[in-house]
């Protein structure tokens, strides 16, 4: 009788148990082909993630998120380089969804990060959007379970803060850590981007710009509140990522939140609820494509649009009666 280990083990093809193996060994190669076939979504590549998943959990996700041109980059080499001398070993993916493809920043990202990618045990990944933002946010979650499967101590997830991307990356992440500068109007437009209801810690990076110390004052008056409300203190650390100055810091409240969350249980809180929208997100590409390929092959779809065009039916109907049609067809109908 198969076990429920079995059942959770599908069969993989010689060449993917291969890869698996050497993955499995830490090579480098290997860790870089299998986030190949996530990215592009590779036919298969959901079997190898699902062989994968059971080696995750282990990694610390660390978010950053902010403006353009804020200093995350900067900061991510910075935090990597403390990292690593602690012997903690560090996947990096940063993420623009900004770029339609491999461009300008990215590439401006790699050479900037290019000594921190030269480091032991640092993994860097730079991905632009293809197709959707959600393709991006499927993509950045998938990446990161592939990194912690490696077994990288800490997953660094740099992103632009802009609206839904900056919500999905607050999703994967156990910490986020968003990044004001203090130029005029930044802390409005944070709260505009809904940046303030996702972070736990505040980076105020260039505070060696003027201005520095009235962001301080106004994001400590907008925290007032949460900080009465919740057990947390949403520290804001005042950082010169390009001196380092402040970097220590950043890392002590890192670590203080990490703490925190195992204390209070939130970490179990919010690996469930990850867990959670991850079920509920494969479901949904699932589903969504398995009618789909059904109502195409049957004909279905493009009946039902010939018959709402010429005023028969409407959308509504449409969808109840293909619903009614699949259920009744059944599993394998
Ligand atoms: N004055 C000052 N400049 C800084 C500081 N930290 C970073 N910079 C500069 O700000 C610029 C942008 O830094 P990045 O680290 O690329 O910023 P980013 O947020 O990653 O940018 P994108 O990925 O393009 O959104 C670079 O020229 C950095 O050298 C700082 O503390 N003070
Ligand atoms: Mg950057």
């Amino acid at each position: 009788m198969a076990s429920s280990t079995d059942r959770a083990r599908p069969p993989l093809d010689p060449a993917a148990e291969e890869l698996i193996d050497r993955f499995g060994r830490g090579q480098l190669r290997a860790l870089a082909r299998v986030i190949t076939l996530v990215e592009n979504e590779t036919p298969g590549y959901r079997r190898l993630l699902a062989r994968l998943y059971r080696k995750t959990g282990r990694a610390r996700k660390i978010g950053i998120t902010g403006a353009t041109g804020a200093g995350k980059s900067t900061l991510v080499d910075e935090l990597t380089k403390r990292l690593s001398s602690r012997g903690r070993s560090v996947g990096i993916v940063a993420v623009d969804p900004t770029s339609p493809f491999t461009g300008g920043a990215l590439l401006g990202d790699r050479v900037r990060m290019q000594d921190v990618g030269l480091l032991k045990d640092v993994y860097i990944r730079s991905m632009a959007t293809r197709g959707s933002l959600g393709g991006l946010a499927r993509a950045t979650r998938e990446v990161s379970i592939v990194l912690d499967a490696f077994g990288k101590d800490v997953v660094l997830v740099e992103s632009v803060g802009v609206g839904q991307v900056a919500l999905d990356i607050a999703e994967i992440a156990d910490t986020t850590v968003v990044v004001l500068v203090p130029e005029s109007g930044d802390s409005v437009q944070a709260m505009k981007a809904g940046l303030m209801e996702i972070a736990d810690i505040f980076v105020i990076n260039k505070s060696d710009l003027i201005g520095a110390d009235r962001l301080e004052l106004e994001l400590n008056n907008h925290l007032e509140l949460q900080r009465q409300r919740d057990g947390w203190d949403y520290p804001v650390v005042k950082t010169q990522a390009r001196s380092g100055e402040g970097i220590d810091e950043l890392l002590e409240q890192i670590d203080r939140q990490e703490e925190y969350l195992a204390r209070t249980g939130y970490l179990e809180k919010k690996r469930a609820d990850l867990v959670r929208a991850e079920i509920l997100q494969l479901l949904s590409e699932t589903v969504t494509g398995k009618v789909r390929q059904r109502l195409e092959e049957r004909g279905d779809l493009d009946t039902a649009v010939a018959d709402i065009l010429k005023g028969h039916r409407n959308p509504y109907q449409v969808v109840d009666q293909l619903l009614e049609r699949v259920e009744g067809a059944g599993p394998n109908g």
